[in-house]
């Protein structure tokens, strides 16, 4: 009679393969941060547009549909189109300010420029939307859906302070990734990353010396209309 051939029991604490993982998010295809894109002097400079266009669309406060809950961030607009909401209208674009009712100053030519190089889509950009985030201010998770053209990417700005800003997938609950935003650097949505969950938990006071008083200003540059 033989005896059994000796083998090790299977150890039950370590794993079977050579490789282990914790976690894993998959964000869409499409999300890029291009860090330190512009100086800190196309920073001041870009700001001292940015200052121009709030003395002639002055920032306002958005409200929420239906709820009428003011937003934490302020906004203004430059370009043929801008981004606004209120109680009774909600999201929408429109070539007029909310409260002054004036058209929207131009859009600066470093930011037409910015998208010529990055964008690397057809036609230009008809909307920059200008978020102030005085301190505590923040944006919750949301997909941005008010635009007729998903071939056009969505073209971030960062000026100011830090942001810890997060992205997931395409479902609300898909896990998320948070990064920080800085001065200079910019974000590009393309692709389905276009229309993924995102938003702002919250910005650092004091990490940047840019903007007069603080905080953070985003710029987004989109295509609000189909191309043809
Ligand atoms: C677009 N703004 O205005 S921009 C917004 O920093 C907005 O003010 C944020 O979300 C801000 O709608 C974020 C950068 C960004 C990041 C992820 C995105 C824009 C995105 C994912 C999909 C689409
Ligand atoms: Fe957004």
């Amino acid at each position: 009679m033989r005896k059994p051939a000796m083998t090790a029991p299977p150890d039950k604490k370590k794993p079977v393969s050579k490789t282990s993982q914790q976690a894993s998010i998959t964000i869409p295809a499409g999300f890029r941060v291009l860090a330190g894109v512009l100086s800190a002097a196309a920073q001041k400079t870009l700001l001292t547009d940015i200052e121009s266009i709030i003395l002639a669309a002055p920032l306002f406060q958005p409200t929420m549909p239906r709820t009428g809950k003011p937003f934490s961030v302020m906004m203004t607009n430059c370009g043929q189109l801008g981004w606004v909401s209120d109680k009774v209208g909600g999201y929408r674009y429109q070539p007029t300010h909310l409260v002054t009712g004036s058209t929207w100053p131009p859009m600066p030519q470093v930011l037409l420029d910015l998208w010529t190089d990055l964008a690397g889509c057809e036609g230009p950009p008809e909307a920059c939307l200008i978020n102030y985030y005085p301190a505590g201010a923040k944006m919750g998770s949301h997909q941005d859906r008010d635009e007729n053209e998903p071939r056009a990417p969505v073209l971030s700005v960062s000026l100011g302070d830090d942001a810890v800003f997060h992205v997931g997938g395409l479902k609300r609950t898909d896990p998320k990734v948070r990064m920080t935003l800085r001065s200079g650097d910019v974000c590009l949505l393309g692709g389905p990353a276009r229309f993924a969950f995102h938003g702002i938990d919250r910005v650092l006071p004091g990490t940047s010396d840019l903007v007069p008083g603080g905080g953070r200003l985003n710029l987004t540059l989109r295509r609000v209309t189909r191309f043809d």
